[in-house]
């Protein structure tokens, strides 16, 4: 039976890469700090989910459950790094720090601490797939943009630096790096709550889906083990790149 650790499972594609795993069969551990909504995921798949309360930026308090984990969720097969936000779309003289901040530590600290955790046991077990849940923001810059989409370059050069230590112990990583996706909370959080704004986002669009995303990392887990996928960048038809700008005179 397949083990799943997904962090930010309490909404959007976290909670859709958990349900897509256990509509599967797998064993999964919900992490996030909602535990409520985690609780509720738990009771409509007895026994195969663990809620897990976890704030991933709290390194102590994130080490000591992730390694106190009971069985028979102890052993993680699959580890997907999905927690993360963005906080804010000013320019970045404008910006605040203090949202520049948290998503540095959610982003990357966040998920190096979650990484730490469970990697070594993956490896002494020799078997194991790390999925993390970068973005279209790491590859390519936009205006306002500026903490977020490096915190995502974080994410994707991790991920390939993840790779090159873990070769020949059967252990690998992915990174998946969507553009617009609709239906989560991410823009509501990134606009601290401005409904409106945050629907602006998607006006008039077709939007990924956290489905697709939970698709995605599906994939990924499912595929053979002699297989690493290092990266893989995804938009919904309705999005494409911009040129490059110019200020002229
Ligand atoms: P949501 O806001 O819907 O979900 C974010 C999840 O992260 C929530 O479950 C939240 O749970 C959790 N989370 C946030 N901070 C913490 C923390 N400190 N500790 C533990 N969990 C935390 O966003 P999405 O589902 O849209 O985004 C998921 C990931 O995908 C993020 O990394 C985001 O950057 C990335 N992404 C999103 C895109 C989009 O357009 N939606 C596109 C590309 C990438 P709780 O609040 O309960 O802790
Ligand atoms: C989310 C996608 O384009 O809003 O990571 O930064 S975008």
């Amino acid at each position: 039976m397949t083990t799943v650790l997904v962090t930010g499972a309490s909404a959007g594609f976290g909670l859709a890469i958990a349900q897509r795993f256990l509509a599967d069969g797998a064993h999964v551990i919900a992490a996030a700090r909602r535990l409520d909504r985690l609780q509720a995921l738990a009771e409509q798949h007895p026994g195969r989910v663990l809620p897990l309360a976890l704030d991933v930026t709290d390194r102590p308090a994130a080490a000591a459950a992730l390694a106190a984990l009971p069985a028979p969720f102890a052993e993680v097969d699959v580890l997907v790094n999905n927690a993360g936000l963005a906080l804010g779309l000013s320019p970045a003289h404008q910006a605040d720090i203090d949202d520049w901040e948290r998503m540095i530590a959610t982003n990357c600290a966040g998920l190096v601490n979650v990484t730490r955790a469970i990697v070594p046991g993956m490896v002494a077990r020799g078997r194991g797939t790390v999925i993390n849940i970068g973005s279209i923001a790491g590859e390519v810059p936009y205006p306002g943009g500026n903490v977020y989409g490096a915190t995502k370059a974080f994410v994707h050069q991790f991920t390939h630096n993840l790779n090159a230590d873990l070769i020949g112990t059967g252990v690998r990583a992915s990174c998946v790096e969507p553009g617009l996706v609709g239906g989560t909370e991410f823009s509501n959080v990134r606009f601290h709550g401005d409904d409106q704004k945050a629907a602006s986002v998607y006006a008039g669009t077709q939007p990924l889906t956290a489905e697709d995303i939970a698709d995605t990392v599906h994939w990924l887990a499912s595929r053979p083990p002699h297989v690493t996928i290092n990266a893989i960048s995804m938009m919904p038809n309705c999005q494409s790149f911009g040129p490059l700008q110019i200020k002229r005179g």
